[in-house]
């Protein structure tokens, strides 16, 4: 079989192309632009962040109030009623409660929670100590606490307390949040303190606390063990009446 040829395509015709470089101006507009992109992206990126701190802080406190029930079911004081722990109250904080006698009560009602007598709780998602406070009462080692036991804390909507979120409560614990004025930090010093009135309640060392939702200047996380269930599960564990 003979071979065929085929026909030689026709030739295309060549454009005429023009090429040139950037010119400076163009360059910057690009370098702009893509700054500008850069900057939408990392925004976004930083406030989710922060938003993965504080859920992170908001899990650890809910973890630190299940060692504290924990804490009171484990441990009964001399008179074989359950106590909760006293809060690390040396400085710098160790991580271990203090008595002034053991048994006995509290050196003081508040300080940083004794993360190591708890086995969790060494610090909050800006690298400072949580603080703690309890009740005299639910935390002698001597005489343990009982059915009626009172706390004495409440917690508020604001530092006047027109609002009540919580009363009689026995322990609480607040990161100090972010910005971390009033706590101290895992270095062992102390933050500068609060200047919003509502965030310097909560680092004044007296019974009553705000919690409320976080706003330009106030960024605490506060939780409490409500008298209701550290009772109730004292009861489940066979441990009080
Ligand atoms: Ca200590
Ligand atoms: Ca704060
Ligand atoms: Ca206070």
């Amino acid at each position: 079989m003979p071979i065929t040829r085929s026909d030689p395509k026709p030739a295309v015709p060549r454009r005429l192309t023009l090429q040139r470089g950037f010119t400076l101006t163009e360059i910057a507009i690009v370098l702009m632009i893509v700054a500008l992109l850069l900057a939408g992206i990392m925004l976004p990126l930083s406030a989710q962040q922060e938003i993965r701190a504080r859920q992170e802080t908001e899990r650890a406190l809910a973890d630190v109030r299940e060692a504290l029930i924990g804490f009171a079911a484990s441990h009964a004081a001399s008179d074989g009623k359950p106590f909760l722990p006293c809060p690390d109250s040396d400085n710098p904080p160790d991580g271990i409660q203090n008595r002034s006698a053991s048994p006995g009560p509290c050196t003081a009602q508040e300080g940083t929670l004794p993360w190591t007598d708890l086995g969790l709780g060494r610090n909050d998602a800006w690298n400072n100590r949580f603080r703690y406070r309890v009740t005299a009462g639910f935390s002698n080692s001597s005489t343990g606490f009982v059915l009626n036991s009172n706390g004495d804390m409440e917690a508020c909507a604001d530092n006047a307390c027109a609002a009540s979120v919580a009363g009689s409560v026995p322990a609480l614990v607040l990161s100090h949040g972010p910005n971390g004025f009033g706590a101290f930090s895992t270095g062992g010093n102390a933050n500068a303190a609060p200047t919003d009135a509502d965030e310097l309640e909560n680092a004044d060392a007296d019974i009553r606390f705000v919690s409320k939702v976080p706003d330009a200047n106030f960024d605490d996380l506060v939780i409490w063990v409500p008298h209701s269930t550290l009772v109730n599960r004292m009861i489940a564990a066979g441990k009080l009446p």
